[in-house]
């Protein structure tokens, strides 16, 4: 069923490790874009979420049921996930069915909660790309403050975003989770880590001092020449803070300002 071939749909899709905010920063983004009566659906894709802090549009637990793959096959947590993403594959076509019947200008997809999980199974990559079809779509990769406080967790998680990239093939923002933990100087000294590498260097070399110069500046030249960005947009969801920024930075790709385009 071919609901609105002519709709322009923009999808965001949010990843990043488990207990990031993904879940907390797709309720604040249903909150905002209603707020400014701006058109929006949400959609779960995690099955094994249980109480997530937002009523969804589409939910992926209508099609796959949790409990029963982990009664059923005697499976563990993450067993019964990986199981549950695979089959979910067979229902791709069904869910963007139903998104397509929202005729929503923009789907928040909240992601499965065990990142590694999702992103490195086949079947996680084929759900995302099945659902954002060939609308626009992005992802946004949650760095958790509590680990970009200190510059090797920033690094370490600007490598995983680069990863995740990767494994997803969509443009992608990263987005500094949680940032109402941390003081304002910390939050700025973080932003400034991710826009002059040479801090990130400096930082990296004071707090780790058997770490090499040349070592940390390879790294970050990897970063950047595989086009991954460096910059983090701090936003907290429990505060509804930085999300007009982020929502700035996420109309720019849309609208084709970014050379991240698939
Ligand atoms: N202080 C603070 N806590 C947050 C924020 N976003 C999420 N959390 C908390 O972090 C935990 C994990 O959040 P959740 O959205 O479920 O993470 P997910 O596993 O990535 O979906 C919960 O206890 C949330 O209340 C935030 O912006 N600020
Ligand atoms: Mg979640």
């Amino acid at each position: 069923m071919n609901v609105v071939s002519c709709v322009k749909m923009f999808s965001v899709f949010i990843v990043g490790t488990a207990g990031a905010g993904k879940s907390l920063l797709t309720a604040a983004l249903e909150k905002w874009f209603t707020s400014l009566e701006m058109s929006v659906a949400i959609v779960n894709i995690d099955p094994g979420v249980d109480d997530p802090p937002f009523t969804s549009d589409v939910d992926i637990r209508e099609y796959i049921d949790y409990g029963n793959i982990i009664e059923t096959f005697g499976l563990g947590p993450n067993g019964a996930l990986v199981a549950a993403v695979d089959m979910a594959v067979n229902y791709v076509q069904d869910i963007r069915d139903e998104i397509l019947e929202t005729a929503a200008d923009y789907v928040i997809v909240d992601c499965p909660g065990q990142m590694e999980l999702f992103a490195y199974r086949n079947s996680g990559p084929l759900i995302v790309s099945g659902l954002a079809g060939n609308e626009p779509a992005i992802a946004l990769y949650l760095v958790d403050a509590n680990i970009a406080r200190t510059p090797e967790g920033f690094l370490s998680s600007l490598l995983l975003g680069i990863s995740i990239n990767m494994r997803f093939r969509l443009p992608q923002l990263n987005v500094l989770s949680k940032s109402d933990i941390l003081m304002s100087d910390k939050i700025e000294e973080i932003r400034a880590w991710g826009e002059e590498p040479y801090l990130l260097e400096d930082a990296l070399s004071a707090e780790i001092p058997d770490i090499s110069r040349e070592y940390s500046e390879a790294v970050l030249r990897m970063l950047q020449d595989l086009g991954g960005s460096t910059g983090v947009i701090p936003v907290s969801a429990k505060q509804m803070t930085g999300i007009d920024e982020l929502y700035g930075k996420m109309q720019q790709i849309f609208l084709g300002g970014d050379n991240l385009e698939r």
